[in-house]
């Protein structure tokens, strides 16, 4: 079946090149037009000069343009890895990589190059790969000829005969398991004439995680096969990991730069709905084809899919990379910086960047809330850690309602600053925050009758961080609140129906 399959490849494809054999490589990438079915226009025959060696790159970096205007032998040659990291703050999950990253790393090539592919496994792994390219013109896009036992080599030969951006990923049983641990990465199969050139060119691929642990649970997380199955991810991320592009790993232009963002998504289940909070796209290269469509602000990605954007940077702030579908940014992880350095420009936005409406709790927050968590992980929390963290976590989380002074607003939010009932029972207190609060409520001596929604999305660090905070701040005085305290109040309240656990 595999060698009639083989064979059945061998002559479709010897039936193509034999047109493009008979003409000189350059007459015949003009000759292209003429062919009717297009299915000879990236095959300008026989490789020429010497073989080059391709540079690969980790995200978000992308090799240099290739420069080239004749086709070549280029060779790739890729490492898996299996390596345990961070997934997010204090979480370490074991990835499959490409290259040692997720996404693996970007191979850059030239239409019409003959690619010489090698794919290695490391020793150390556990288990065989292999990698189907979408910008392979063959069966399974390699996977057959590249599986690929640990501390093995394997080696197969393509055409790049279509130009575009292509995901490639491991093919190996449980294929989905292997794609969501991190085995898929990008190929450009540039245009004959190369593309406009750009100031900056970034790489971003988003991708789900099903750990069996909650979003955030501390610790070494395992994958969970059944949230994988159900589509229920724990994360979706940029890039293998929660702040992959946040703080010093954001993306950076400066005002008037051009910018070429290269996105994929791995899945293995879900479909992007790629957004930059603040930019429109000047040009979007949709599912990575040929066409653009211009002034996008919404981009769909699908599972194994790809797309090229292009837009200049104008006004200086950070700009905020989502999933569109937004639980999945701000509670799963969705969420990356692109930062534009350079001067205001009054004229087309007036100014006044307020980072926190978008960024919240996780970008702004992160060095802070770090430090507490690392600290509380040695179990030597202090609590001046502890109010710096809940700062930034309020700030967030609670500053919308009872407002950044601790004064709340008048007949609608109690306030925080100098309350009876936030300086009264800690265990009520914890209460309300983790289960929300409805009904009458008379805090120092005023009365409220509104609802606060419940906060039990925030983990038990993070609310006694937030807690230690507001009961020692705006003149408020008392001791640590510790994680434990927050544990034991979820384990033995109940939380209104909707509530996250
Ligand atoms: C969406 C608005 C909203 C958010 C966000 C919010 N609260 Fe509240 N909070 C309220 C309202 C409204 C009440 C009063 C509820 C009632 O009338 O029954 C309240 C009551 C309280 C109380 C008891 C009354 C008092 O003033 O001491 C505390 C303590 C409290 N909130 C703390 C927090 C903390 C800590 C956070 C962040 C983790 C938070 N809240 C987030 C709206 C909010
Ligand atoms: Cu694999």
């Amino acid at each position: 079946m595999t060698t009639l399959l083989r064979l059945v490849a061998a002559t479709f494809l010897a039936t193509l090149t034999l047109p493009a054999l008979a003409a000189p490589a350059a007459a015949a990438a003009v000759a292209t037009p003429a062919d009717p079915d297009r299915s000879l226009k990236g095959d300008f025959g026989p490789p020429m000069g010497e073989p080059i060696h391709a540079t690969l790159t980790s995200p978000p970096e992308v090799p240099p343009p290739t420069r080239r205007f004749y086709p070549a032998k280029v060779i790739v040659e890729l490492e898996v890895r299996e390596v345990e990291k961070e997934i997010s703050e204090g979480v370490r999950y074991t990835f499959w990589t490409f290259g040692g990253t997720v996404p693996g790393s970007f191979i850059r090539v030239r239409q019409g190059d003959t690619v010489e592919f090698h794919l290695k496994n490391h020793p150390d792994s556990k288990m065989p790969h292999n990698i189907d390219l979408h910008g392979v013109t063959g069966p399974g896009g390699g996977a057959a000829s590249s599986f690929t036992a640990p501390g093995h080599e394997s080696q197969f030969t393509f055409k790049a005969l279509n130009a575009g951006i292509y995901v490639y990923h491991c093919a190996t049983a449980p294929v989905g398991m292997h794609v969501a641990n991190g085995m898929y990465g990008l190929i450009l199969v540039e245009p004959p004439e190369g593309l406009p050139p750009v100031d900056h060119e970034y790489y971003v691929m988003q991708g789900d995680f099903y750990t069996v642990g909650k979003y955030r649970e501390k610790g070494t997380q395992p994958f969970d096969m059944q949230r994988a199955i159900d589509e229920r991810p724990t994360y979706v991320l940029f890039n293998g990991s929660e702040g992959s592009l946040i703080g010093d790993k954001a993306l950076k232009a400066k005002v008037g730069e051009s910018v070429r963002l290269y996105v994929g998504n791995g899945g293995p289940n879900l479909v992007s709905s790629f957004h930059v909070i603040g930019a429109i796209f000047d040009r979007v290269f949709f599912e990575g084809g040929t066409h653009f469509q211009e002034n996008v602000q919404t981009t769909l990605i699908p599972a194994g899919g790809a797309a090229m954007m292009e837009f200049h940077a104008r006004v200086p702030g950070s700009y905020v990379l989502v999933d569109h579908s937004l639980f999945r940014a701000f509670n799963k992880g969705a969420l990356g910086i692109l930062k534009i350095d350079g001067p205001e420009n009054k004229a087309i936005y007036s100014g006044k960047e307020v980072d926190s409406v978008y960024l919240a709790d996780k970008a702004i927050a992160a060095p802070a809330v770090e430090r507490a968590t690392t600290a509380a992980a040695k179990g030597k929390l202090t609590k001046d850690e502890q109010i710096k963290a809940g700062e930034k976590l309020f700030t967030g989380t609670c500053s919308v309602c009872h407002q950044l002074n601790g004064q709340g607003l008048e007949g609608v939010f109690p306030p925080l600053a100098k309350s009876d009932v936030l300086m009264g029972d800690l265990k009520r207190v914890i209460g309300i925050v983790l289960n929300g609060l409805t009904g009458p409520v008379t805090v120092n001596g005023k009365n409220f009758n509104s609802v606060m929604p419940p906060m039990s999305q925030l983990n038990d660090d993070e609310v006694a961080n937030i807690l230690t905070y507001v009961r020692n701040s705006w003149g408020n005085e008392d001791a640590q609140v510790s994680s434990a305290d927050v544990a034991e109040i979820r384990k033995t309240t109940k939380r209104p129906a909707g509530a996250a656990h």
